[in-house]
């Protein structure tokens, strides 16, 4: 079986920016560079032939350039207490709309669609723990600098000894 999710990875530039705002949160597990991406539609667990469906299926998505900000810095929560810190991205409507032909290109193989809103980020840090405050973040400003989109991702995720290890497993449309 493979755990897969569709992502968009991240140039060199801003990698680097989101590995400088690491520090000042206590209990932060920060994401290593090679585990910085942005989620467009997370799959989960299927086997050696829905791989190969999905695969087929992303080919047939369109994907049209556009420019992304990092934005403004966010959470998500469980049971009440923080779980992800993540950075948001600027503007969402182009983000959304490749996200939801992502959505369209799976659903016609037959996977169920994403209910959730889609909240397009980038996570920079889990926790196991409770989470300390988060004044310190981000410790280094996020550039404002946008960056042209011009492809996604097929991604494997495997458990490592590190947390995730994350591995770009196809790629579609145009890379940095
Ligand atoms: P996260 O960063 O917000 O946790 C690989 O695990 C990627 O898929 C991560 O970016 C993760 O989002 C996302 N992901 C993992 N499990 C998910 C789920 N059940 N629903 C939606 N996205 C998920």
């Amino acid at each position: 079986m493979h755990r897969l999710f569709v992502a968009l990875e991240l140039p060199p530039l801003v990698r680097d920016a989101l590995l400088a705002v690491h520090g000042g949160v206590a209990g932060a597990r920060w994401q290593r560079d090679d585990q910085l991406h942005l989620t467009l539609r997370f799959i989960g667990e299927v086997d050696r032939h829905q791989a190969q469906d999905v695969s087929a299926a992303l080919g047939s998505v369109n994907i049209q350039r556009f420019a992304l900000s990092l934005g403004l810095p966010g959470t998500f929560d469980r049971r009440g207490r923080i779980d992800t810190l993540w950075v948001g991205v600027t503007p969402q409507s182009e983000v959304g709309a490749l996200a939801k032909r992502v959505d369209s290109a799976l659903l016609r193989i037959g996977l169920p669609p994403e209910t959730r809103a889609f909240v397009p980020h980038i996570t920079v840090a889990r926790f196991s723990r409770i989470a300390g405050p988060l004044e310190g973040f981000p410790a280094a400003p996020l550039p404002a600098t946008p960056w042209d989109v011009t492809g996604f991702a097929l991604w494997e995720s495997r458990l490592g000894h590190d947390g995730a290890d994350y591995a770009v497993i196809e790629r579609y449309g145009s890379h940095y």
